[in-house]
């Protein structure tokens, strides 16, 4: 009889065989996705929303390696209390791994983007875990040390012959990316250009967020485990549902169509105030409007449910897509090709809305449906099925907890209220008076807006506080509200010790 180690070893070396064969073979099949990574899909489409909101707090966009290690680990024990079962009977184990090939045949197939032969990857991965569980256990009983010998070697060669294949499989799909093809996309020059910025849109202070956050420095939420890689070539819209008139558009026939360019402020519904979950680009694209008016949306179709080619799903009013928003379906983002990770080829930016309920990247479809019938992933997990962006605003300098000398110093940050406009930012210091900051210039009502208050700073400790006013004339609420379930209210504050 084997020892309980050795059972643990022989169950692990199978799974990792298992894993290591579904990697490559999803690879030589052309799959867009491995079973590990669906499986995870699977675990983060099911945690409940409070403990995504902990995990996106805490892990911040690494929760996704954290997840995948979390799931490895959890597979590596599994793994080991089957090989030990697997010593008193191998039914024990060739259970064990149907259970898990089923949970990852279900995991494979249920993705939206799921080809029928999506279980082949996970099946064979199980065959192969059958046979090598097998291999190393059915044999006669260890007597000799040499056998001990054999069996340790066996087992550990598998193990780590697995875990080559696999990582290279995996870099071997990574390689595989598309960013040659997004370094061919020639974004069209258009006639109806954002407006140039005016000089003062940025005060250029350090520590204040530039007016255009550069791409690599904006900030990216979304719940992919691995980037979705859509070549132009392959990618097309469709348009359809409750329309009169269903449209399928490939990439060269977006391109081809009339564009704008405008700025548009993004932001997280998830971000806290004070938060860094926002950002400003200059986005160019087609006008969703003047789809819709082409598909003609039936009656009652009053949503638009847009689609990604991973499945997940943002849900849109119609009637704000139509009332003289610059909506788009943005194809470059400051200039170059969207980045992948911003949704390469094609994603929607919608002034005014959060992220959530309308930014879809990587976008697949949009169907025409309506509220009643059809409630969007996020709204599944408890947030707010519309997302306007609230009125809010963030002091950038001093830092909280900054030692600024005593003298002139600037106060400055940002304020938002996308697609109404900021027409005031007042800064209090301690509980004296508020003071109105002088705002910078802005393109248009979509973006956020610099302000800046010179401030006569004494030695000791001060509390700087900052609210903004709409052009409609609402000020920012001081109610602390958390982001769930439609987005943080508050003032933001910042504490300094004036030297
Ligand atoms: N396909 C897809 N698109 C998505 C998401 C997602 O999870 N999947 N997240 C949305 C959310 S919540 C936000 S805030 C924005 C963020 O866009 P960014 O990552 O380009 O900043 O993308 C939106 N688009
Ligand atoms: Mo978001």
């Amino acid at each position: 009889m084997l020892s309980k180690r050795n059972g643990a070893l022989a169950g692990m070396a199978a799974a990792g065989v298992a894993l290591g064969v579904a990697e490559v073979v999803s690879i030589l099949t052309g799959a867009t996705t491995s079973p590990l990574v669906s499986v995870g899909g699977v675990v983060i489409d099911a945690v409940p929303a409070p403990v995504k909101d902990f995990a996106v707090a805490v892990f911040y966009t690494y929760d996704k390696i954290a997840l995948q290690a979390g799931t490895l680990l959890i597979l590596a024990v599994f793994a080991a209390v089957v090989g030990i079962l697997s010593l008193r009977r191998m039914m024990y184990g060739y259970a064990g791994i149907g259970l898990f090939a089923v949970i990852g045949v279900l995991a494979a197939m249920t993705r939206h983007d799921a080809p029928w032969y999506a279980f082949v990857p996970t099946v064979a991965g199980a065959l192969a875990g059958a046979g090598v569980l097998r291999w190393l256990l059915v044999r006669p009983p260890i007597e000799s040390y040499e056998q001990r010998r054999f069996f340790l070697r066996a087992a550990g060669g598998t193990l780590a012959a697995a875990f080559v294949a696999g990582l290279t499989a995996r870099w071997w799909a990574t390689r595989r990316d598309v960013e040659a093809d997004r370094a061919a996309v020639r974004v069209p020059v258009v006639p109806d250009t954002a407006t140039p910025l005016p000089a003062e849109a940025d005060a250029n202070l350090p520590d204040l967020a530039p007016f255009v956050t550069p791409n690599k420095d904006f900030y990216l939420i979304d719940t992919t485990l691995v980037v979705p890689q859509v070549s132009p070539e392959d990618w097309t819209l469709r348009i359809h549902g409750r329309v009169e008139k269903p449209l399928t558009l490939t990439f060269d026939e977006l391109l081809k169509r009339p564009m704008i360019e405008r700025y548009v402020t993004l932001a997280c519904v998830s971000n806290d105030v004070g938060g860094d979950l926002i950002g400003n680009a200059k986005w160019q694209g087609v006008r969703i409007a003047d789809l819709l008016d082409e598909v003609r949306p039936k009656a009652g179709a009053d949503q638009v449910v847009s689609r990604s080619v991973d499945g997940w799903t943002a849900g849109t009013p119609t009637a704000l897509l139509r009332d003289g928003r610059d909506a788009m379906l943005a194809i470059a983002m400051n200039g170059e090709p969207l980045p992948i990770e911003h949704g390469f080829p094609v994603r929607m930016v919608v002034p005014g809305l959060y992220g959530y309920v309308s930014a879809t990247k990587w976008l697949a479809e949009l169907e025409l449906t309506s509220f009643a019938d059809f409630d969007a992933y996020w709204i599944n997990r408890g947030w707010a099925r519309e997302g306007p962006v609230k009125t809010q605003s963030r002091i950038d300098t001093p830092r909280d907890g900054g030692r600024p000398a005593a003298g002139q110093v600037v106060i400055a940050g940002v304020a938002w209220a996308q697609h109404r406009g900021i027409s005031k930012v007042e800064v209090r210091v301690d509980d004296g008076p508020w003071q109105q900051a002088k705002l910078a210039a802005v393109p248009s009502i979509d973006t956020w807006r610099q302000w800046t208050l010179p401030w006569t700073a004494t030695p000791g400790k001060h509390r700087l506080t900052v609210r903004a006013t709409d052009n409609g004339g609402d000020t920012q609420t001081d109610a602390v509200a958390p982001p769930d379930p439609d987005g943080a209210t508050g003032w933001h504050s910042v504490q300094v010790e004036v030297r």
